[in-house]
């Protein structure tokens, strides 16, 4: 992508209220901009991290074995009374009148929908398990939006329901979703640590968010420093056989949010040492409630001796959007982000020194088509800004690697290369530049 025909509206004074790195800086980087409270237009480049982020999020589900749908933003409030949740929901939910005076909302999440739909679909326990998911827009009506699109009242998320025939079945399901996500964040450059965590609206007893640590956090988390070193489930992982000895792996040491902590039990049951009392990003969060839905939903299936069982169910959230917030909260500095790979806008962007130089000029043209025909996404910046202002923009939108090309690098047949997470630079043969990055770019893409 050529730089003047993106559209990278950068800011130099950002508002007040933003009061975090990550908001200041997706301001700053003409990533979002502001359409009202809460609410959020993503810009081009803000785009390009979350459908990243989204494909991750997507990818490691459909390992898990979930199957993706999509849900309407839109719900019928009949549904919610059915529930019982629609009075109960209270004021973060925004309700919505057709022109025929039908009560609607915009869904803040999609527990009843998914339970309607599975209803009308399945009828045997035959028809068990099923593990369904959207990534779909959510509105919620907080009392305090804050801090950009890490708690946004229209934001994305990533919901996954499980269907099951009985508790013993509902743990697989839980089991999967919560390798999953240990395997989803890591993707990403992400230590996100399952903790014991409330239920709030969405109800059940077994409950885990799954937080990243961060002086900005909005949550007070404990939990045991020998769990941010734990080894993630591998790729190869089968999601089919057991999963318990992860799920168990994980849970043996002490993580809690504030509101399930137990001062008592983390002093005695932690080493001093390895006692962290910190802040954290909620960036996923996964429920078993049984059959809170789907008795009053009279979600039921016919048993192997005809009889009708109510189905058990979970849910399981990521935060899409919030993470672009929480990836930078975990990697930026005072010049601005630094992306890892996997969630880059651009794997690499190119500076030309010298815009107006033909020989300058040839030279970026032929990396630039080099790198693009090895499968590197490149951000060109061809425009005719001053090399001050071209560093700092790049190193603002932080994206791995910079390639600097000028005449005088030109005359010696190199190229500056400069990498953006620790700063180092290095000089590349001009005709091995475009090689050498694909290569390393390509390395950086590969997981476990
Ligand atoms: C689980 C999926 C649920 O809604 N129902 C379907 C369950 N869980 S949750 O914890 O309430 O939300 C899931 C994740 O969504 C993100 N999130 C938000 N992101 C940005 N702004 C918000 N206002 C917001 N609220 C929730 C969080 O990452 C949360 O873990």
């Amino acid at each position: 992508m050529r730089l003047s025909q993106f559209y990278l509206p950068l800011m130099k004074e950002t508002p007040a209220d933003a009061q975090i790195a990550s908001h200041r800086l997706m301001l700053r980087a003409g990533m979002i901009r502001q359409e009202g409270a809460g609410i959020y237009a993503w810009l081009p480049l803000g785009f390009r991290v979350l459908k990243k982020i989204e494909q991750i999020v997507r990818e490691e589900q459909n390992r898990a074995g979930a199957v993706e749908m999509l849900m309407p933003t839109i719900q019928q409030a009949e549904l919610w009374r059915e529930s019982g949740r629609y009075d109960a929901y209270g004021n973060e939910m925004l309700r919505i009148e057709d022109r025929g005076g039908r009560a609607m909302l915009f869904g803040p999440t999609n527990e009843e929908m998914i339970t309607e739909i599975l209803r009308a679909g399945a009828k045997s326990y035959k028809d068990l398990p099923k593990l369904l998911y959207h990534i779909q827009w959510k509105f919620r009506d907080e009392v305090r939006p804050r801090f950009g699109v890490m708690r946004g009242r229209e934001f994305l998320m990533k919901d996954c329901y499980s269907f099951d025939i009985d508790e013993t079945a509902a743990r697989h399901s839980y089991n999967k979703m919560f390798a999953a996500y240990l395997r989803t964040f890591a993707r990403m450059g992400l230590k996100a640590i399952p903790m014991r965590a409330d239920t709030g609206p969405i109800g059940g007893d077994l409950s885990h968010e799954f937080i990243i640590l961060a002086d900005t956090g909005e949550s007070a988390v404990f939990c045991d420093k020998q769990l941010i070193e734990l080894a993630i489930p591998s790729k190869d992982t089968d999601f089919d056989g057991d999963l318990q000895p992860i799920f168990d792996r994980f849970t043996a040491h002490y993580a809690a949010t504030d509101e399930m902590h137990d001062e008592k039990e983390f002093e005695t049951s932690v080493d001093e040492k390895n006692q962290i009392a910190a802040r954290g990003i909620e960036v996923g969060h996964i429920f078993f409630f049984g059959t809170k839905y789907s008795t009053p939903m009279k979600a039921t299936v016919a048993g192997s001796d005809g009889k009708d069982i109510p189905i058990q169910m979970g849910s399981y959230g990521v935060g899409v959007s919030r993470l672009v917030g929480g990836l930078i909260e975990a990697y930026h500095d005072d010049d601005g982000c630094k992306w890892p790979m996997a969630v880059a806008p651009f794997h690499v962007g190119l500076i030309n020194l010298k815009t107006g130089d033909a020989e300058t000029e040839e030279a970026c043209s032929k990396i630039y088509r080099a790198l693009s025909v090895a499968g590197v996404e490149v951000l060109y910046d061809e425009t005719k800004a001053r090399p001050g202002e071209k560093f700092a923009r790049m190193d603002l939108i932080g994206l791995p690697y910079q390639i600097v090309i000028g005449p005088r690098g030109l005359k010696d047949g190199k190229a500056e290369v400069k990498q953006r997470l620790d700063g180092e630079k290095s000089e590349v043969a001009i005709d091995d530049v475009a090689a050498h990055i694909a290569g390393l770019v390509h390395a950086a893409l590969e997981y476990e």
